[in-house]
């Protein structure tokens, strides 16, 4: 047996050298390992997508793409990447995957900048209905290049209106459609957004930043059959890297690997890349299917339950991994809600509800996600327990002692991360 080899990150080391930092990092496990984190984006990676991500992989400047890099030395990395690409077209029976994207937001706007020229019109879901930023808001690239026409959820069922999107298509002739949200719990019918996107000879793009680890592990129905570009996030249910990623047909590979580098990016961040490798070799892995089936059930549990607690769920439930709660029969904001859930250990976020009164600061709603709390093993019996205590102290404040308490005694069965080797 010969002695373990040197990878590189050293956390005794960085404990010596600087403290303040190293106890940043104890602090912020501490969080973690003392709370319920319900964000709808937040996964808990795994100690091995943590060791490539700390890696001496870090160093190495990389532009350009496997076989073809602007840099010198580049033979070890161009490993990581082919890995990477191989698993992730395995995973999704994607034709080409470019996994350099750093973010959601870059992969998004490389895919515009794969398709669009400024000006041209896009056809995306408004953002306050369960978009995002990259789909149109007048504070982003989206909003001000591109002239965005916005289509929502209908106001009595509060799911897309697929009638409204068509006649918007038809009215507007985008040259790109996008489909796929941040706070939309139900389905999104990939192949009706096809129909529309082909009757007004326009681009499809799938946004599944959220939801690509529930197609990843057969949960949700994937996007690939029908979009031209689907764009990913590599750190939400998908348990990865922070990072992104985009997929897309043959005949858009070039465009799409030109968008990425050199027109938005440059080196690509090669340590993320071998950590989005592992990702994708873990979620091919089968008991990866029972987490993301998992996170399904557990949302709908945690949304039914907060119902029977008197917390409407948006479009009356979910068939994803997060849920929207609509809180004006509670008479409490979204604002003031999160304040309450966080002083009690529970994180969650305020979120705005389709046509919601209240400005986006303050909001008449909250989301809540199960990606975390299932890798932590809880199921759906525990979501009953997570929905009681986020509707008591939401109800009422001076209840915070006794919540915080419930909250240490579920995440000390349900432990992430060990506290020692
Ligand atoms: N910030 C992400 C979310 O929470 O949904 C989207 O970019």
């Amino acid at each position: 047996m010969g002695a373990e080899p040197y990878y590189g990150p050293d956390f005794g080391l960085l404990h010596r050298r600087d403290p303040e930092v190293a106890q940043v990092l104890l602090d912020e496990l501490d969080r973690l390992r003392g709370g319920l984190q319900l964000i709808a984006s937040e996964n808990f990676a795994s100690p091995a997508v943590l060791a490539a991500l700390g890696s001496t992989l870090n160093n190495k400047y990389a532009e350009g793409y496997p076989g073809r890099r602007y840099y010198a030395g580049c033979e070890v990395v161009d490993r990581a990447e082919r890995l990477a690409i191989d698993r992730a077209r395995r995973l999704f029976g994607a034709d080409h995957v470019n996994v350099q994207p750093y973010s959601g937001a870059s992969a998004n706007l490389a895919a515009y900048a794969a398709l669009l020229q400024p000006g041209d019109t896009v056809l995306a879901m408004e953002l306050s209905h369960g978009g995002h930023l990259t789909h149109g808001s007048k504070v982003n690239f989206s909003g001000r290049w591109f002239d965005v026409v916005a289509y929502g959820v209908r106001r009595d069922t509060e799911l897309i209106d697929y009638d409204e999107v068509r006649e918007l298509a038809l009215r507007h002739q985008p040259k790109m459609i996008i489909c796929g949200a941040t706070a939309y719990p139900r389905e999104i019918d990939f192949a009706a957004f096809r129909g529309i996107a082909d009757e007004v000879g326009a681009w499809l793009l799938a946004d599944v930043a959220h939801t690509v680890g529930l197609m990843a592990g057969g949960a949700l129905p994937s996007a690939v059959p029908y979009a031209d570009v689907v764009t990913f996030t590599t750190h939400k249910a998908l348990r990865g890297p922070r990072g992104g990623g985009i997929m897309c047909t043959r005949e858009l590979a070039a465009r799409i690997d030109r968008a990425v580098f050199p027109f938005v990016q440059g080196g690509p961040l090669m340590h993320a890349v071998a950590a989005k490798a592992v990702a994708f070799g873990e979620a091919l892995q089968p008991e990866f299917a029972d987490y993301a089936r998992q996170v399904v059930a557990n949302a709908q549990v945690l949304a039914d339950a907060l119902a029977a607690e008197g917390m409407r769920p948006v479009s009356g439930g979910t068939d994803s991994h997060l849920a929207l709660i609509d809180l004006r029969d509670v008479g409490v904001t979204g604002a003031v809600a999160e304040q309450r859930c966080v002083a009690a250990g529970i994180t969650l976020n305020r979120n705005t509800i389709p046509y919601d009164p209240e400005p986006p600061t303050v909001t008449s709603g909250i989301r809540v996600g199960t990606p975390c709390v299932t890798t932590q093993g809880m199921g759906t019996e525990q979501m009953k327990e997570v929905a009681s205590m986020v509707a008591q102290v939401i109800r009422n404040p001076d209840a915070v002692g006794e919540i915080r308490a419930r909250v240490t005694a579920l995440t000390e069965i349900h432990q992430i991360y060990p506290s020692e080797l």
